[in-house]
């Protein structure tokens, strides 16, 4: 088997996002604003990932669609498809394949424990479909294909993350005598690391600061979304839900304003800065002076993305072409991760595929 062993990457990021509509500030600066960052320092794959959004009911013109703005969203936030892989994750059935040997690696009793299923698939659990229970280990496929070393997500994908780790590990017990035949050590997928940092990992609901800001909020006032013109923006940050306290001057007395912690947060991020910062410039002022400031900023920085946005959603054949080529690339890894599996799990006629 020697030589035929793909090298562990040692920084390979991926991520993805689902194309499910009304992509939010919440997408943007907890996932797809690390995305760039990250582009500087490691080799990224970045995914729309349409196999993920199936898993509860999408209008099939609608998917197109939406798979199409999302890629337009990771472009006009500053992502370089030329330099690293941008597709969308149904060109690449790879994933499909490696979720299933997950399928039959992680246990029921962790897929269980996982509570995006459970708050998603609420009171009618009967009614959910396999694909949102199973989610998590098609995640753990997208994340390994790759044998990405770090993920950049949001807050609430955390435990996602760790039912890969725990998967890998699995795996990597598992099948630990035809994985030392290759002749490289004992793991053959890594451990992956979440990067979950930063003031915003978990954008609030600007109507409810115990919330996560999300696309399925039937209230639109309580998302910025993306494609959101500027005097929306405004609109929704003028009538975001505050106490009527002035800002307070410690982190510490924010912790009880959950309202008020979201939006200093929010402006952070957007600045670049850190809550203490933010604190620092306005405390003791109240929400009638720091919501025109975080209005003027929020437009500031999402204006730019949002035309791009939309020149882009003109030119869909660009956009398409875009992930044509990523899918092209990221099929070049995958199958190769695919040969290896398939022959460490003992599918005959692996080689020759
Ligand atoms: N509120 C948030 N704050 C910070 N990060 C967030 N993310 C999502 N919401 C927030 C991060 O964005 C990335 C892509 O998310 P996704 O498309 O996989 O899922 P979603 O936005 O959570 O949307 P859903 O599941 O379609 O619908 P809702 O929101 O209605 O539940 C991820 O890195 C995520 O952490």
């Amino acid at each position: 088997m020697n030589g035929f062993y793909m090298s562990q990457p040692s920084n390979r990021v991926f991520s993805g996002v689902q194309p499910t509509g009304n992509l939010h500030l919440g997408n943007y600066l907890g996932a797809i604003r690390k995305f760039v960052a990250l582009q500087e320092s490691h080799d990224c794959i970045y995914c729309v990932v349409d196999m993920h959004a199936i898993t509860v009911w999408q209008d099939p013109a609608e998917l197109v669609r939406n798979t199409r703005e999302v890629t337009a969203a990771f472009i006009a936030s500053g992502i370089d498809p030329s330099k690293h892989i941008v597709f969308n994750q149904s060109q690449v059935g790879e994933h499909a394949e490696l979720a299933w040997i997950f399928n039959c690696v992680a246990r029921m009793g962790w897929l269980n424990r996982m509570t995006q299923f459970k708050e998603k698939a609420g009171k009618d659990r009967e009614n959910a479909s396999v694909g949102l229970f199973s989610y998590p280990t098609l995640m753990a496929a997208d994340i390994l294909l790759y044998r990405a070393t770090h993920v950049p997500v949001g807050d609430d994908q955390k435990q996602h993350l760790e039912l890969t780790r725990d998967i890998a590990q699995k795996f990597n017990n598992d099948f630990s005598a035809q994985i030392a035949g290759f002749g490289h050590g004992e793991q053959y997928f890594p451990l992956t690391e979440p990067v979950i940092e930063g003031p915003a990992t978990r954008v609030m609901s600007l109507r409810d600061g115990t919330k996560k800001m999300s696309k399925s909020d039937p209230s639109d006032l309580s998302r910025i979304n993306l494609t959101d013109s500027a005097d929306d923006i405004a609109k929704k940050i003028r009538k975001a839900k505050t106490d009527p306290e002035p800002l307070s001057d410690s982190i510490d007395a924010l912790k009880a304003r959950p309202e008020a912690e979201n939006l200093v947060g929010i402006y952070a991020a957007l600045e670049d800065s850190s809550k203490q910062a933010v604190i620092e410039q306005f405390a003791g002022k109240p929400f009638s002076e720091f919501k025109p400031a975080l209005a003027d900023l929020a437009v500031a920085r999402l204006e730019p993305i949002n035309s791009e946005m939309r020149r882009l959603m003109d030119h869909h054949d660009h956009v398409d072409a875009i992930l044509a080529n990523g899918a092209n690339r990221a099929r070049e890894i995958a199958s190769q991760t695919m040969k290896e599996v398939r022959e460490i799990v003992g599918f005959l006629g692996a080689r020759a595929r």
